[in-house]
C-alpha cells in the first residue's frame, strides 16, 4: 500500500436485526463478549469443555514459542470419539448425521451409531495396513461419506490426514503427496460429474507413478467403472469391509498434528498448512454452534462446500459431527440436472441451516429468482456466507430469495491459516450490516492497521491483523517452519501481528468489511482502492450480476480500473449500458472509482474453490500474455475472455 490510508468509500445503511424469536432461543447471546474479553483464556477452557478429554489440560495457552501456539497443554482426547462415539453413548445412535445426496439422484442415510461402525472398521483397516500415529494419509476423494469417514479414521488413529481437492491434477496430488511423505492414498474409482462420471482412479495412478512413499491406494467403489488395477491398490469394500467393529479410540495429546492442507497457491508453492487437535476441534466446534445456532435434535445443516477445502474440514466433518448434528452432503453441482438443484435439496430434507459461498449465491442471481421460487425453502432459518467477500447485494438477494426475508445472514470471514471462523455476526445478537462481517467472535481479537501497524481510526482502511492467539490458529506449515513465520508474522514482528493478508476497513461503528486481498488492492491518483467496493457498487446495479475489478497500468493515474461484467439471465450488452454502468460507480462511490474500461464477459476466472482470480484478468487489462493459469477451474475462460478484448494478445 502507499503513504494513503485504503479509502473508504462504498455506504450501506441497511441493517437487519434478528427476529426476535430467534433471539431469545440463540445458542450464544450478547454476554459471550464481555465474558470472553474478561477472561480469553477462562472463555476457551470453558469452550473446550464441551469437548470430552481423556486428560485435562494443565495450562490452556503456552505461548513462549510463538508464533507456534500450544493450546491445552498436556490434555489429550479423541477426535473421532468427540465426532462420532460420544453421542452414540448419549443415547443419539439413530440419528442421522449425513444425509448422502448423489449426483444421479441416489441418496443414503447414515446415522452415527452407522458412522461409528464405519469409522471403526476403517481406523482397523488402516492400522492392518501399517498407518501409525504421526503417519501421513492423502485423501484424493469426491463428496461422498466414505471422505469423511476416512479423515475420522485417521484422526482416530493419531495418523496426519492431507486431503486433496478431486478436481487437483495428477501432478498437484504428486507433488502434495511428495511434501507430505504420505505413505497411504485414498482415492475412488470415480465419481459423478454434470451428468458423466469422472475417472478419479486414473488420476490416482498417474500421481502415484513416481511417488515413493506410497505403500498402498485404498480405493472406495462409488461409480462401478473400469479400473486399471496394480500390486499397491486394496479395495475399501475388501479392507475395510471385512475389519471389526470394535475399535477402542486412543486419546491423543492436544497438540497432535490433526491434518495438512494445502493452500490454494495464488503464488508460489502451495503451502502445507498444519493443524493439531484440542484448540482445532474446539474452535470449529465452538464457532459451529454459536454461528450456525445449531440445534441437533431439529436441525438439518447444509455445508455445500467441497472437503477438499478448509470449509469442507471445519464445517462438514469436524464442526458438524463434534456437535452431534444431522447434515446433508451432495456430491455434484448446483445445475445439475437443472439450475434449482440446491433448492430441491434444501426442500427434500428441509435444510433448516445453509452455508456456502457468494460465487455461488452471484451465480443463483444470475440464473434469475425464478429458480428458487419454485421450491419450498419455508424450512430455513440462517443462512451463511465464505470464501470472499459478499457484496451487500448479493447479501441483499440471498436473504430475500433463499431467506425469504426472514433468515438472519452470517458473512464469515476466517482462512485455511486459522481454522475457524474468526470474524462474523452472531446470528441471535447482531444487527448485520450487509456485505460486512462485522465483529470478531468472542474470545477472537482481531484489527485494522496502516502499512506501520499503527492501529487506524473508525472510518478507515487498511490491513487486517489478528493481534492474539486463538485456539485454531495453524501450528506452521509442513515442512518449512521459516515459511510460516515469513509469509504471517514477519510482516508485522514488532507488533506480535499475525497478517492476513487481507485488507479491510473499520465502519463508523468500528465493525469491520473486507475489502479482498492486499495484493489486489489498486492505486488509482494516489488513491488505494479496494477492489471489493468497486465491484459491490457494480453487483448492486440491477442489470449486473458478477463483477470483477483490477487496477491496470496507467501513465496519468498510475492505475486505472477495468472491470469485467456478467450481467444477469436475460440482460443485452450495449453502449448505453457502458455508460449507465460508469455513472452509477460514480454515483455510488465517487469519480475517483469509476472504471475506465467495462468488458461484459460470459465468465470470470475463478480458483478450483470459487475465488476470482484477479492477476489473470491483470494480465488482460495490461495487454500481455496470461500467466500462470494451473490453479484455474476452467481454463478456456481466459480464451473466452481474451477474444472479446480487442487489444489483447494471444499467449
Ligand atoms: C475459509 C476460506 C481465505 C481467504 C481470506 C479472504 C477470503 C474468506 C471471506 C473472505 C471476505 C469473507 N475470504 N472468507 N473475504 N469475506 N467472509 O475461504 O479459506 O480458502 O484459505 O481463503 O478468502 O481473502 O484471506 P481460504
Amino acid at each position: 500500500m502507499s503513504n494513503e490510508a485504503l479509502s473508504n468509500l462504498l455506504r450501506e445503511d441497511r441493517r437487519f436485526a434478528p427476529p426476535a424469536a430467534f433471539a431469545a432461543d440463540a445458542n450464544v447471546k450478547a454476554d459471550a463478549y464481555a465474558e470472553a474479553e474478561a477472561d480469553r483464556e477462562a472463555f476457551w477452557a470453558k469452550q473446550a469443555s464441551r469437548l470430552s478429554w481423556d486428560t485435562e489440560w494443565s495450562e490452556v495457552l503456552d505461548w513462549s514459542g510463538k508464533p507456534v501456539a500450544k493450546w491445552f497443554v498436556g490434555g489429550k482426547l479423541n477426535i473421532a470419539y468427540n465426532c462420532v462415539d460420544r453421542h452414540v453413548e448419549a443415547g443419539n445412535g439413530d440419528r442421522v448425521a449425513i444425509h448422502f445426496e448423489g449426483e444421479p439422484g441416489d441418496s443414503r442415510a447414515i446415522t452415527y451409531a452407522e458412522l461409528k461402525d464405519e469409522v471403526s472398521k476403517a481406523a482397523n483397516a488402516l492400522t492392518e495396513l501399517g498407518v501409525r500415529q504421526g503417519d501421513r494419509v492423502a485423501i484424493y476423494m469426491p463428496m461422498i461419506p466414505e471422505t469423511a469417514v476416512a479423515m475420522l479414521a485417521c484422526a482416530r488413529i493419531g495418523a496426519v490426514h492431507s486431503v486433496v481437492f478431486a478436481a487437483f491434477s495428477p501432478d498437484a496430488l504428486r507433488a502434495r503427496i511428495e511434501d507430505a511423505g504420505a505413505k497411504l492414498l485414498i482415492t475412488a474409482d470415480g465419481y459423478h460429474r454434470r451428468g458423466g462420471t469422472v475417472n478419479l482412479k486414473a488420476n490416482a495412478d498417474e500421481a502415484v507413478t513416481g511417488a515413493e512413499t506410497i505403500e498402498n491406494v485404498l480405493v472406495v467403489k462409488r461409480t462401478g467403472a473400469d479400473v486399471a488395477w496394480g500390486a499397491k491398490d486394496v479395495w475399501w469394500h475388501d479392507a475395510v469391509g471385512a475389519a471389526s467393529t470394535e475399535h477402542t479410540p486412543e486419546a491423543f495429546d492436544s497438540e497432535n498434528p490433526l491434518f495438512i492442507l494445502y493452500t490454494s497457491g495464488t503464488t508460489g508453492k502451495p503451502k502445507g498448512i498444519l493443524h493439531t487437535t484440542g484448540g482445532y476441534l474446539t474452535q470449529a466446534s465452538y464457532t459451529h454452534h454459536a454461528v450456525f445456532d445449531l440445534k441437533p435434535e431439529t436441525d438439518v445443516y447444509w455445508c455445500t462446500a467441497d472437503v477438499g477445502w478448509v470449509t469442507g474440514h471445519s464445517y462438514i466433518v469436524y464442526g458438524p459431527l463434534s456437535n452431534g448434528a444431522t447434515e446433508v452432503m451432495y456430491e455434484g453441482t448446483p445445475d445439475t440436472p437443472h439450475q434449482g438443484r440446491f433448492w430441491e435439496i434444501v426442500q427434500k430434507y428441509k435444510v433448516s441451516l445453509l452455508y456456502t459461498a457468494p460465487t455461488a449465491i452471484r451465480m443463483f442471481a444470475k440464473w434469475g429468482d425464478d429458480i428458487p421460487a419454485k421450491f419450498d425453502l419455508s424450512s430455513l432459518r440462517l443462512l451463511g456466507s465464505v470464501g470472499e467477500p459478499i457484496n451487500p447485494e448479493a447479501w441483499i438477494w440471498y436473504r430475500k430469495n433463499i431467506g425469504g426475508d426472514r433468515t438472519p445472514v452470517v458473512d464469515t470471514w476466517w482462512q485455511t491459516e486459522t481454522g475457524a471462523i474468526m470474524i462474523s455476526p452472531l446470528p441471535g445478537v447482531t444487527e448485520a450490516k450487509p456485505g460486512s462481517a462485522m465483529r470478531p467472535l468472542p474470545g477472537i481479537s482481531a484489527n485494522v492497521v496502516d502499512k506501520d501497524g499503527a492501529i487506524v481510526e473508525n472510518g478507515h482502511g487498511g490491513l487486517l491483523v489478528l493481534d492474539k492467539p486463538w485456539p485454531s490458529m495453524a501450528r506452521g506449515i509442513w515442512g518449512d517452519q521459516q515459511r510460516f513465520v515469513d509469509t504471517y508474522w514477519a510482516r508485522f514482528a514488532e507488533q506480535g501481528y499475525y497478517f492476513a493478508g487481507d485488507g479491510a476497513k473499520k465502519d463508523d461503528d468500528g465493525d469491520l468489511w473486507l475489502l479482498g486481498r492486499v495484493d489486489d488492492i489498486m492505486l488509482v491518483s494516489g488513491h488505494n482502492i479496494s477492489t471489493t467496493e468497486v465491484e459491490s457498487a457494480l453487483v448492486s446495479y440491477p442489470a449486473v450480476a458478477e463483477a470483477a475489478v483490477v487496477g491496470a497500468k496507467d501513465e496519468t493515474t498510475g492505475q486505472r480500473i477495468v472491470a469485467f461484467v456478467i450481467l444477469r439471465a436475460g440482460e443485452q450488452e450495449d453502449t448505453e449500458l457502458d455508460a449507465a454502468l460508469k455513472a452509477h460507480v460514480s454515483k455510488e462511490i465517487g469519480p475517483i472509482a469509476k472504471p475506465k474500461q467495462i468488458q461484459i464477459v460470459a465468465e470470470l476466472p475463478k480458483t478450483r474453490s470459487g475465488k476470482i482470480m484477479r492477476r489473470l484478468l491483470k494480465d488482460v487489462a495490461e495487454d500481455r500474455a496470461v500467466g500462470d493459469t494451473t490453479t484455474l477451474a476452467d481454463s478456456a475462460v481466459m480464451d473466452l475472455i481474451k477474444a472479446k478484448l480487442p487489444h489483447a494478445t494471444e499467449d
